[in-house]
């Protein structure tokens, strides 16, 4: 932690396992004033439940192992997340202190004088954004970003109409004349996803436009795998692809999965698999040079630790090469150094190009 004391162990303990009760005063209290004050605006106050339940979910996890720079990232995206929905700005405010106050009267003294000071660096992000103008609608920032502005713009627009056929016609065009496949999915798909994500953050989109593109994404990519598929040669290494399980995000894994293997690797899809015993023995079986986790969430990165650490406790997988990449793994920028991986994948690289270099070098020994 860069400024801040760290927090110990019992201290989080503390904070852990008395999460039902201070998630239940946060209910009670906020609940009223929510609906006297119309904190949550037009949303329902299951929302506010379950953001006090999320919030204590992440900070249980973020007092151990997230810089102060992921805290703060993750403040401002819950608070521009739920401004956009029409909770008030003031809620945070008022929500923050009475964490504060809870925690004071429901843990030792001393857990609390280790804990409250991550609040207050809480608070301060949030009085910041208070001066803030409301998130602005559509700022296509991303698509209209060189290179390829033309084709991630129509992209973007035919898939939030569900125009699955012209979205084919589209990457179909674009692949013919002149863009590489890798560049498709790394300079077009990608970024117009990153900013379907930032629109239905900002709640210019609704929640079924982002489930209707990925899905039509998901589709384009599987085309794209059985056309090219039967051109595949294996003359590289082998990797076993893992999420934890709880992990739905899947678009950015598959197209790093595909690219993977035309560019010569072997590749075992386990995501979402659990390391259950049948994992671990499909692993085993396959002998990868590296084991991957992709984790986009940051508050399964616990679940991803658990994950490495079942393969670090196997003798047939104790060596093997671990890699973490995804959301919550680069762009969150977070964790590096807490988690037991031997790889993090750099969020200004190239995937591809990063794991190539790893080759290499294996290769010259
Ligand atoms: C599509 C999407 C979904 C879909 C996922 C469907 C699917 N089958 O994949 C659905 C609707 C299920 C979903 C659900 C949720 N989502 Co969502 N989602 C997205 C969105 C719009 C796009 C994700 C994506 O495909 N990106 C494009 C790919 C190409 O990028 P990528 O995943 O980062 O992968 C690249 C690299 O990271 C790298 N990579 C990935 N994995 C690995 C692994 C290794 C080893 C390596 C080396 C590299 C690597 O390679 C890829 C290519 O460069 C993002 C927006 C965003 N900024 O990404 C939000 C986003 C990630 N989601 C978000 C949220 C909040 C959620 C939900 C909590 C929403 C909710 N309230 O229900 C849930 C959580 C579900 C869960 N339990 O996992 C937030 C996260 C915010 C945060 N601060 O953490 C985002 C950022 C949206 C936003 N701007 O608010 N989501």
């Amino acid at each position: 932690m860069a400024g801040l004391p760290g927090v110990s162990k019992e201290a989080i303990k503390e904070y852990q396992d008395k999460g039902d009760r201070l998630i239940a005063r946060m209910n009670d209290v906020l609940g009223e004033r929510a609906k006297k004050e119309q904190l949550t605006g037009v949303q329902p106050l299951e929302i506010l439940f379950d953001n006090h339940k999320n919030h204590h979910k992440y900070l249980s996890y973020a007092l151990e192992l997230e810089t102060e720079e992921g805290i703060t990232n993750m403040v401002k995206w819950v608070f521009d997340s739920y401004v956009s929905r029409g909770f008030k700005k003031r809620y945070f405010k008022i929500a923050l202190n009475y964490w504060k106050r809870f925690i004071e009267e429901e843990l030792s003294e001393h857990a609390a004088q280790e804990i409250i000071p991550y609040y207050d660096l809480m608070l301060d992000v949030v009085k910041e954004q208070d001066g803030t103008v409301d998130p602005s609608p559509v700022q296509l920032v991303y698509v209209n970003a060189p290179p390829y502005e033309q084709v991630k713009k129509k992209l973007y627009h035919l898939l939030l109409d569900g125009e699955y056929k012209k979205c084919t016609a589209l990457t179909e065009e674009c692949l013919k004349s002149s863009c590489e496949l890798k560049a498709f999915y790394f300079e077009v798909i990608r970024p117009v996803m990153v900013q379907i994500g930032l629109d239905w953050e900002n709640g210019v989109i609704a929640f079924y436009q982002e489930h209707l593109a990925t899905s039509i994404i998901m589709r384009l990519m599987t085309d794209i795998y059985m056309k090219y598929h039967d051109q595949i040669t294996r003359r590289k290494g082998k990797i076993a692809f893992l999420t934890p399980p709880e992990e739905q995000h899947q678009l950015g894994l598959t197209m790093l999965m595909d690219l993977l293997e035309f560019d010569g690797w072997e590749v075992l899809d386990l995501k979402q698999k659990a390391a259950t015993p049948d994992t671990i023995r499909q692993v085993v079986e396959f002998k990868p040079h590296i084991i991957a986790l992709s984790v986009t969430m940051v508050y399964h990165l616990p679940k991803a630790e658990q994950v490495i650490q079942r393969f670090r406790d196997n003798e047939a997988t104790k060596d093997v090469k671990i890699l973490i990449g995804g959301y919550a793994a680069t762009v969150m920028g977070t964790s590096k150094g807490f988690i037991d991986a031997d790889l993090w994948m750099d969020a200004q690289k190239d995937p591809i190009e990063f794991i190539n270099e790893w080759w290499d070098q294996h290769e010259m020994g």
